[in-house]
């Protein structure tokens, strides 16, 4: 890779975001969580301020219709990898959610006319996928296998960026970024169960506070660090060190197992 090209996407920014609403039948996805099942007028109104949030922080955003043949399709993060060097369909670890890259590949067409793809026996979800700057992180996982895990690293490192792989199976994270995410300038918010992993030796770590955990899945979009509400330890300590911190209701989508990142693909 040139140096060129490296500093034009240091100081690049997320131009644009691609949603879907949740269906009427959100409820019917796939779930672990024991906190009921969600409502979907608050669900709507919930997605509707993350898109606006989105909007806040410089993106243009694309929302596709709503699909209630896959109740968790508005997950729309797991089934696609999107960077500013390519973008890659994925092949999603559940079977209920295979079906979701139909449209995902016509939606991602006009704008990656050259898009790759994840073939089987590989199985990978993006929430697995990190990148902190050069640096991805790939989840191996109960959705993202090994397969999986090679064939997107190779693809990744094609394009010339660095590739770590975390093991996941010894935790009960779902994906790896129900752990962590990069939050910018060479540092990561990481629960206690991943910060010892020797991928992450050279970030810098900001720890998520045991009982607030599910606030790990939170994603810096242009500098702004968009996070669930209610995790007040780990929110005050994001805000002694980042310059704006937007602290979203997420209570319909946890219900599903969800968090923030998990509601955009962004590049
Ligand atoms: C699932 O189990 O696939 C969905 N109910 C939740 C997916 C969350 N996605 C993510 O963290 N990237």
């Amino acid at each position: 890779m040139s140096a060129t090209r490296g500093m034009d996407e240091r100081n690049a920014k997320f131009r644009r975001a691609i949603v879907r609403p949740p269906g009427t039948n959100f409820a019917a996805g796939l779930t672990t969580s024991k906190l009921g099942p969600p409502v979907h007028e608050l669900a709507i109104a919930q997605h509707q301020a993350y898109c606006d949030a989105l909007r806040v922080c410089g993106l243009d955003v694309m929302v596709l219709p709503a699909d209630d043949r896959y109740p968790d399709a508005t997950f729309i993060e797991d089934v696609a990898v999107v960077t500013a060097r390519g973008a890659i369909i994925t092949r999603p670890g559940a079977p209920s959610r295979m079906g979701e890259i139909e449209s995902m590949r016509e939606a991602l067409a006009a704008l990656f006319p050259r898009s790759a793809a994840i073939a089987a026996p590989g199985t990978v979800d993006g929430g697995d996928v990190c990148q902190a700057g050069e640096q991805f992180f790939i989840g191996l996982s109960q959705r993202t296998n090994a397969p999986g895990v090679a064939q997107l690293g190779a693809w990744l490192e094609s394009l010339g960026y660095s590739v770590r792989s975390v093991d996941l199976r010894r935790t009960d994270l779902l994906h790896l970024k129900s752990g962590m995410a990069a939050l910018g300038e060479g540092r990561l918010a990481i629960v206690d169960a991943l910060a010892d992993d020797a991928a992450f030796r050279d970030f810098d770590r900001i720890s998520v506070p045991a009982g607030e955990e599910h606030a790990a899945n939170c994603v810096n979009v242009n500098g702004h660090i968009l996070i669930p509400a209610g995790s007040r330890r780990f929110e005050s300590a994001l805000r002694e060190t980042c310059d704006s911190v937007i602290a979203l209701e997420m209570s319909e989508f946890q219900k599903m197992d969800g968090g923030v990142s998990c509601l955009s693909l962004r590049f």
